[in-house]
């Protein structure tokens, strides 16, 4: 993982584009534009607590979740910001249940966005780091006609781009385009996003586990055995791990990309399906980690493998150091064959 200095995430964007002779330039710019949305949702996580944006909207969005403010107003600049820039032909935000077209006074663009605006927004009064997490597809309808749902719900290996933003103690902004995952901090005083990691490489193995252990109670019970065996001793493989959760997947996936970890967000005994969204969360989570070198799944199989049928559906996610995720794997699977 080689820092470097002063490479700024446009001229980053645009060496990347010279790998691909055929490139017309669109990714970058939607790339670019995106990370503008990226700067404006910054400042404003950031004053948050000033201009009174903090509480509720008292709305609920498509989940049944209450929304907060944040939320609305990240949903509201990320449309505002990519709309109108003729790359894309269909977005998708958690914050909607439907899709969201292009309105008719812009052309369509070949791509398709999907994005959760904020997440981790219960933590938002807390002061503790949330971030905004996005997809990008090419779409599989003819060119110059409105994006369908059938362009939003693609595997997740269609990815051709996928990052997130952590707004915490600095703004990083973390991406892929199938090149590596690299990583850009905001430099608040001139407003450009500087490249401070290039493929980022996660550790194959780690001593870090990060999963809502409230939750324990409605485990399958090959996932209690995992944690278990984590939490006894053993040197030669560095146990017991130590246990970091945050409660905002970006954070914790942020720290676990650079540090080494496994993230999990499992189905249990209440939520057959686990908590958090395949297209909007896990999706351009997955991509990520795979290009960092680890593995991501729903225990079984890969996310990227999985074919989405709405677009609203979650998943359980496995995700991080590729050795952490293959050994809950073996301990969910040897429970299930006791099971069977
Ligand atoms: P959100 O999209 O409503 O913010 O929820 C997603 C968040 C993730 O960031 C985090 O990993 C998870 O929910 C935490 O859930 P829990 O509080 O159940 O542990
Ligand atoms: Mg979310």
């Amino acid at each position: 993982m080689a820092k470097q200095k002063f490479m700024t995430l446009g001229r980053h964007i645009i060496e990347g584009e010279k790998l691909h002779p055929h490139a017309t330039g669109e990714l970058s710019h939607l790339l670019r534009d995106l990370s503008l949305a990226a700067k404006v949702i910054s400042l404003e996580v950031n004053k948050a607590g000033l201009v009174d944006l903090l509480g509720f909207t008292g709305d609920n969005n498509v989940h049944g979740e209450q929304v907060k403010k944040l939320d609305l107003f990240a949903h509201n600049m990320l449309i505002r910001a990519m709309d109108h820039g003729e790359h894309l032909c269909v977005m998708a935000s958690e914050e909607e249940e439907n899709i969201i077209h292009i309105s008719k006074k812009h052309k369509v663009g070949k791509y398709v966005l999907l994005f959760d605006p904020l997440d981790g927004s219960s933590n938002i009064d807390a002061n503790v780091s949330i971030g905004t997490i996005f997809s990008i597809y090419k779409r599989i309808s003819p060119d110059n006609t409105p994006g369908t749902m059938e362009d939003c719900l693609q595997l997740g290996l269609k990815q051709v781009a996928a990052g997130y933003v952590v707004y915490g103690s600095s703004t990083i902004l973390v991406y892929t385009a199938g090149h590596g995952v690299h990583a850009f901090t905001l430099d608040p005083s001139f407003g450009e996003f500087l490249l401070s990691y290039e493929d980022i490489q996660i550790p194959k193995k780690s001593k870090i586990y990060s999963i809502n252990e409230g939750n324990y109670l409605y485990w399958h019970k090959g996932l209690k055995n995992y944690i278990k065996y984590l939490q006894d001793e053993d040197k030669n493989t560095q146990r017991p791990y130590s246990s970091r959760y945050i409660g905002s997947m970006v954070a914790d996936i942020h720290r676990n990309l650079l540090y080494g970890g496994i993230f999990m967000y499992p189905a249990d005994s209440r939520n057959a399906h686990g908590k958090l969204r395949l297209m909007y969360e896990c999706n351009p989570i997955a991509y990520i980690i795979e290009q960092a070198g680890g593995r991501a799944s729903d225990g079984k199989k890969r996310i990227l493998e999985i074919q989405p049928e709405t677009l609203h559906q979650r998943t359980p996610i496995f995700c991080g150091s590729e050795e952490d995720v293959l050994m809950v794997e073996k301990f969910m699977a040897e429970e299930d064959k006791v099971k069977a």
